[in-house]
This record gives C-alpha cells, structure tokens and sequence, in this order.
C-alpha cells in the first residue's frame, strides 16, 4: 500500500483519467471513450474545449504533443488515439477490444491504421459536428474515393470477419471506435452506402455508448464557428 494512504485512496489515485476535447467536435478524443465505455474501464474524464484559453495547459499535464486524447494511468502517459487503444487493449486483455483469431486482428489493425493516417479529404470536409442539420454538401473527388474506399472496406470485413454481431469483426472493438466518428460524419452529411455498410452505420448509431457521446455533445455550451461548415 502507498504511504498514508487507505486502500479506497489507493484506488481512487489509480483510477485512470482521460482528457478529450469537445463532444461535438473532436472526433479523435470520441476513439477511446468509446472503447473505454465499450471494455467497462471505470475512468476520470476530463472535457475542454477546444478553444479553451487554458487548453494546452491542461493537455500538456499528461500529452507533450498538447493534444486529444490523452490518458493517464498507473504511471503512463499515452496519447495519439490508435496508441491509447493499443495500451488499453494491452492493460484489459479480458475486453477482446482487437479480434482474437490472429488474421483478423491483423486487419482490424490495419484498416484501424489506415483510418489514423488517412482520409484527410473526408475528414476536412465532413466535420464531426453534431448540431449540424442533417444535409448533404458537395464533396470533392478525393473525398468521395475516400468514401467508396470505407464503403467497400467495412462491406468486406462484415462479410468476412462480421459473423458473431453487428460490428466489423463481430462485437465492438477497437477498429469500431476508429470508424465509429466516420459513421456519424455519413449521416451528417447525408452519404449513402451500400447495403451491408448502411446495416453496419445503423448497428452503430444504436450502439448505446455511441448514443450516450452524442447525448453528451448536444449539451455542451462551446460552439466553434471555425468547425461550423455549412
Ligand atoms: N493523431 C492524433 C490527433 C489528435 C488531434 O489532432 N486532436 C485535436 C482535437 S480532435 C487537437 O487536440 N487539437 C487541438 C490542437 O491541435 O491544438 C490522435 O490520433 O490522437
């Protein structure tokens, strides 16, 4: 036991924190919250804004790159979205957040990759933004190939790895929470999928912790006219 302090103090120190930004805005910080929701990892969390004159302040407590997410636990720091999901699936084996047969775990890692480093012309164009009217925009080419790569991509591991639930690899995982923003950007800027896809955005829009962030986002007070695109 630490010095002086009671087991609950204990525990209470130990409990891991997360920092994130703006429900409604920061599709990076949703990520890990919702694996964390996902796996039933009781943790702190942290809001601020985006905008918030203290925000980096804030952030740099635990992430020297000064973004979100970030999480702090049990004398770790870890930041980068893809990286937290990897500790937290490390930390929590018993959650099954990657797939366990080995191939399949290969893929969920590398579409959960190629959504961290990519799809810059999606991500640009359709924002996460919740309060949004429901609407489509016009896109560019680059986007819309973007669009049909994820179309096919998620079609393909549902009818491969799909057979155990309505997720990609069967139950909620962490390729799920990389992808889980890009389904909410597809109803927010009207984009239409193939069927097996739509079947899959519809999974996740019912998704209970899916429901409950967007709960949370449309409460917040911030709004950001720089994310605010028509
Ligand atoms: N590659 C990072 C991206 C993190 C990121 O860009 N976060 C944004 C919010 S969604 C941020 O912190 N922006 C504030 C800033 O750059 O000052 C990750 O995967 O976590």
């Amino acid at each position: 036991m630490l010095p002086g302090k009671s087991i609950r103090q204990r525990e209470v120190a130990m409990t891991l924190r997360l920092i994130i930004g703006n429900k409604n805005y920061s599709s990076w910080s949703f990520r890990p919250w919702i694996a964390m929701k996902t796996a039933n990892i009781p943790f702190d969390e942290t809001v601020v804004s985006l905008n918030d004159p203290d925000f980096k302040k804030t952030v740099h407590t635990i992430s020297p790159a000064g973004k979100v997410p970030a999480i702090a636990d049990d004398g770790a720091h870890v930041w980068e979205s893809l990286a937290i999901l990897e500790y937290l699936a490390e930390r929590f084996p018993a959650a099954g957040l990657w797939p366990a047969d080995r191939a399949a775990r290969a893929h969920a890692r590398a579409i959960s990759s190629e959504m961290h480093a990519g799809f810059v012309p999606l991500r640009r164009e359709c924002p996460m933004n919740f309060w949004r009217p429901k609407k489509s925009r016009e896109l560019s080419a680059e986007a819309r190939q973007n669009i049909a790569r994820i179309d096919a991509m998620w079609a393909d591991c549902r009818a491969r790895f799909g057979q155990g639930g309505p997720f990609l690899f069967g139950r909620f995982g962490a390729a799920d929470a990389m992808y889980a923003p890009v389904v909410t950007r597809f109803r927010t800027y009207g984009v239409k999928l193939d069927s097996d896809s739509e079947a899959y955005c519809n999974a996740v829009m019912d998704y209970a912790p899916m429901k409950q962030w967007i709960a949370d986002a449309k409460n917040e007070p911030w709004l950001i006219a720089a994310y605010e695109l028509g």
